[in-house]
């Protein structure tokens, strides 16, 4: 392991995440910005959840919610998904230095938009339970990162996650999590730009609508052991092949 401490990778697969701060500097999430607005303005010229130039924008109560593989209508988003103070995080996670990139993901939450998201397990959405996918590290085989771009407060519509809430696997909340599960021990992430949080795929999460005044954006990267997943996603087919050096 190059990129963390043996203490963070055991944190990963007990607590279920971690958070390393600072590991972009202001001045490139600026520049992340920048695309990340370029890509709302397009969105704004959309109506309904759409693909549209090889990304598949997604509207909720007719607001952008976000963007899959974003990555295709910005070059500097799609880097981001191969930079490898991420990837050799993920490298380490995962004991591979293969990685297969499954989500490169833009998130918006502008003020007062009420998007919102459900309590759920990242295994819901990559098919565990289905032919869709093999575990093959009887782990996960996957690692879910959330690259900070505006602060993320508490009032903005944060990222909550339970502790611990990975340790049993795959739990079929379908949309249910407050009905099968107890939240009652959810951690607010309040974080500053540039910080990214690596989690795993049964790691329950979720966040609420944004009332503040301050947008809260986040890009997602999501990777899988080569070999697990036989679903076709948005952009990126099966998904685009990562060595990390
Ligand atoms: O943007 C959010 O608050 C939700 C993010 C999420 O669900 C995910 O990264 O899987």
């Amino acid at each position: 392991m190059n990129n963390i401490t043996q203490a963070q990778y055991d944190e990963f697969y007990d607590r279920g995440f971690i958070i390393i701060e600072n590991l972009f500097t202001q001045q490139e999430v600026d520049e992340i910005l920048e695309s990340a607005h370029r890509v709302y303005e397009t969105a704004q010229t959309l109506e309904k959840t759409c693909m549209h130039n090889n990304s598949r924008f997604v509207f909720q109560n007719g607001n952008i919610q976000r963007v899959v593989w974003a990555g295709a209508q910005e070059e500097r988003i799609l880097a981001v998904g191969a930079d490898k103070r991420i990837t050799g995080v993920v490298s380490d996670l995962l004991n591979s230095k293969k990685l297969n990139q499954l989500i490169n993901q833009l998130h918006f939450k502008m003020p007062g938009d009420g998007v919102a998201f459900a309590y759920h397990q990242d295994s819901e959405n990559r098919g565990y339970g289905t032919e869709d996918w093999t575990d093959i590290d009887g782990k996960g085989s996957y690692v879910q990162t959330t690259l900070v771009l505006d602060e993320m407060t508490n009032e903005n519509g944060p990222l909550n996650f339970l502790p611990y809430s990975g340790k049993n696997g795959h739990l079929y909340l379908n949309n249910k999590a407050e009905e099968k599960i107890d939240l009652s021990t959810l951690v607010t992430l309040e974080l500053k730009p540039g910080s990214v949080a690596f989690f795993g795929p049964y790691t329950v999460h979720g966040s609420l609508p944004n009332n503040s005044d301050q947008s809260r954006r986040i890009l997602i990267n999501g990777y899988a052991l080569p070999g697990a997943n036989k679903k076709e996603y948005p952009g990126c087919g099966l998904g685009r092949e990562i060595t990390v050096d």
